[in-house]
C-alpha cells in the first residue's frame, strides 16, 4: 500500500512515519508513505494555493488548479483505490473504517487548510471525506498522521505477536482489559492472582469480564446490541 499526502505544511509530516511501527511497515516494504508540498503545484508565479471567497466572507479557500495538477500527476503514476479528504465535516472516523481502509490499495490524502477546498475539488476528485472527531484542528495533517497509523499497523505482516492488533481496544468491540508486568508487587499494589495462576482459560474469561465491565462503565454506547 502506497499513501500519498497532499500538504501546505509538509514539515508537520516529518516525523511520524519515521519510527517505529510505521518505520517497520516501510522498511518491511509493506507500506510507502510519500508527503508532498501542494505549493510545488502551484499555477502562478507567487506559488499561491489559496485566494479569496468567491462572495465574500473571512478566510482563503484553497483552488482548485494546483489540487488537480498533483492528483493527475500522481494517478499518471500508479492506480488509487480512494482519494481521501481529511475534514472537520466529513463521516467521523473509527475502527470499522480503519480495517476497511486497510484491505485497500494505494490512496491519496487531501489535508484540508483555511476555509477548505473549492466545493469542485469534492465533485470531480473526492472518493472518500474523513474527519477524527468533533473538535478543529488548524489542518487536516495531523489527520492524516492519525489515520496512517491507524491503517497501516493493521496490513497483514506489519504488527507481530508482541503488537498484535486482535487484542486492541475495540477491534471485537470492547475496550481493552487491564494489563500487568513485573513487579508482581509494587509498594503493596499486588497483581490480581489469576494472572499468576498459570490456567490460561480462566485467565481468559477474566480479561473477557474485564473487558466487558470496563466498556459498561466508561463507553456504554459500545454496549448496544451486545447480549453480555
Ligand atoms: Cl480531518 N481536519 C481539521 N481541520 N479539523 C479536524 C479534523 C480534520 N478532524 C477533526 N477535526
Amino acid at each position: 500500500m502506497r499513501i500519498d499526502i497532499i500538504t501546505v505544511v509538509p514539515g508537520l509530516l516529518d516525523g511520524p512515519f519515521a519510527h517505529s511501527i510505521l518505520k517497520r511497515a516501510e522498511d518491511k516494504g509493506l507500506a510507502a508513505v510519500r508527503v508532498h508540498n501542494l505549493r510545488d503545484f502551484s499555477t502562478n508565479k507567487k506559488k499561491q494555493v489559496d485566494d479569496y471567497a468567491f462572495g465574500g466572507g473571512a478566510g482563503m479557500v484553497m483552488m482548485i488548479e494546483p489540487i488537480a495538477r498533483i492528483i493527475e500527476a500522481l494517478k499518471s503514476e500508479r492506480a488509487y483505490d480512494e482519494v481521501i479528504y481529511l475534514t472537520p465535516d466529513g463521516e467521523t472516523f473509527n475502527q470499522n473504517m480503519a480495517n476497511e481502509l486497510s484491505l485497500k490499495g494505494n490512496m491519496i490524502m487531501l489535508c484540508g487548510h483555511y476555509k477548505g477546498v473549492d466545493e469542485r475539488v469534492r465533485q470531480r476528485f473526492i472518493t472518500k471525506e474523513i474527519s477524527i472527531g468533533d473538535y478543529v484542528l488548524s489542518g487536516g495533517e495531523l489527520a492524516a498522521a492519525v489515520l496512517t497509523d491507524a491503517i497501516i499497523r493493521l496490513i497483514p505482516g506489519v504488527l507481530n505477536d508482541e503488537t498484535s492488533a486482535l487484542t486492541d481496544s475495540f477491534q471485537d468491540g470492547l475496550l481493552a482489559p487491564p494489563v500487568y508486568t513485573r513487579p508482581a508487587v509494587y509498594d503493596g499494589m499486588e497483581v490480581p492472582e489469576i494472572l499468576l495462576s498459570g490456567h490460561q482459560a480462566k485467565i481468559d474469561d477474566w480479561r473477557f469480564e474485564q473487558s466487558v465491565r470496563r466498556t459498561k462503565e466508561r463507553r456504554p454506547d459500545l454496549m448496544e446490541g451486545k447480549d453480555f
